[in-house]
């Protein structure tokens, strides 16, 4: 850790006013050295500033959990982020653009935690303690400008997390390698779960071991989304649709 708490409540503070006031920023790192604790202190204070406008966390998130967002985005490394009730939108709902600064979305899988997974217990199934699976797009807009970041930079913005839509929930099920198919205007990308660490059920393994680092709860009723499937595409006016096969679909409406 090299900052103090006056200089991570100071970072926290631009970044959510960049979101809040829907502006950009520069890399931290341009004039900070910020390690990767101090970026996960400055996540935690900046989402302590969420819920202190009376936010709620709802579930958590994985990002770079395949190769297709790690060559996209040039980071190699599992990150995690912390979602609010805010960030979520409904199926098939508006999504009002003005509110983001530069919108990408993403197709997901969601999983959800039925029972509290104890962080000490070394033997904590967390796969045990999943009771449904969904498809789901994730808006991601980062706060850095032209979604340019370090690795400590992007935890620190919580892992650019902005939105993100759940489909249809589905008993707990094989979802190791099922065809992917997102639309978001006249873009289309394609790919697989199966480039989520070969089978998105290894998201919860590795998301268990990035909570018990990170002293990140995970409770009953909670939302996981797995990570991205493909590349983001930007999120442009008018509907952008996931269908995972054999889960369902899932779809937002961008408003400009
Ligand atoms: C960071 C978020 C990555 C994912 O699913 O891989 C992420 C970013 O790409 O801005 O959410
Ligand atoms: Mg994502």
């Amino acid at each position: 850790m090299t900052l103090n708490s006056n200089e991570i409540a100071a970072l926290a503070a631009r970044l959510d006013d960049a979101q809040t006031g829907v502006h950009d920023t520069l890399s931290l790192a341009d004039d900070n050295a910020v390690d990767i604790d101090d970026a996960y202190r400055i996540q935690e204070a900046l989402v302590a500033r969420r819920l202190g406008r009376g936010e709620r966390i709802v579930g958590v998130k994985l990002g770079f959990t395949s190769k297709a967002k790690m060559a996209q985005m040039g980071v190699s490394d599992v990150i995690v982020g912390r979602l609010t009730d805010a960030m979520q939108v409904e199926d098939g709902a508006d999504v009002d653009l003005h509110r983001l600064i530069h919108p990408k979305i993403e197709p997901e899988v969601a999983y959800r935690i039925a029972c509290d997974v104890d962080l000490d217990d070394p033997d904590a199934d967390i796969v045990a303690c999943v009771d449904a699976v969904a498809p789901a797009m994730e808006i991601i807009d980062s706060r850095y400008r032209d979604f340019r970041f370090t690795y400590t930079d992007v935890v620190a913005d919580n892992t650019s997390a902005a939105a993100y839509v759940i489909g249809p929930w589905a008993g707990l099920r094989d979802v190791a390698d099922l065809e992917v198919r997102m639309t978001v205007g006249e873009t289309t990308v394609t790919g697989s779960t199966a480039a989520i660490f070969d089978d998105p059920v290894n998201a919860l393994h590795a998301l268990l071991d990035m909570c018990r680092r990170r002293r990140i709860p995970l409770g009953a009723g909670d939302v996981v989304l797995a990570g991205a499937a493909t590349a983001a595409a930007p999120l442009t006016a008018g509907a952008a649709r996931c269908e995972i096969a054999g889960l369902g679909a899932v779809t937002v409406k961008g408003i400009a």
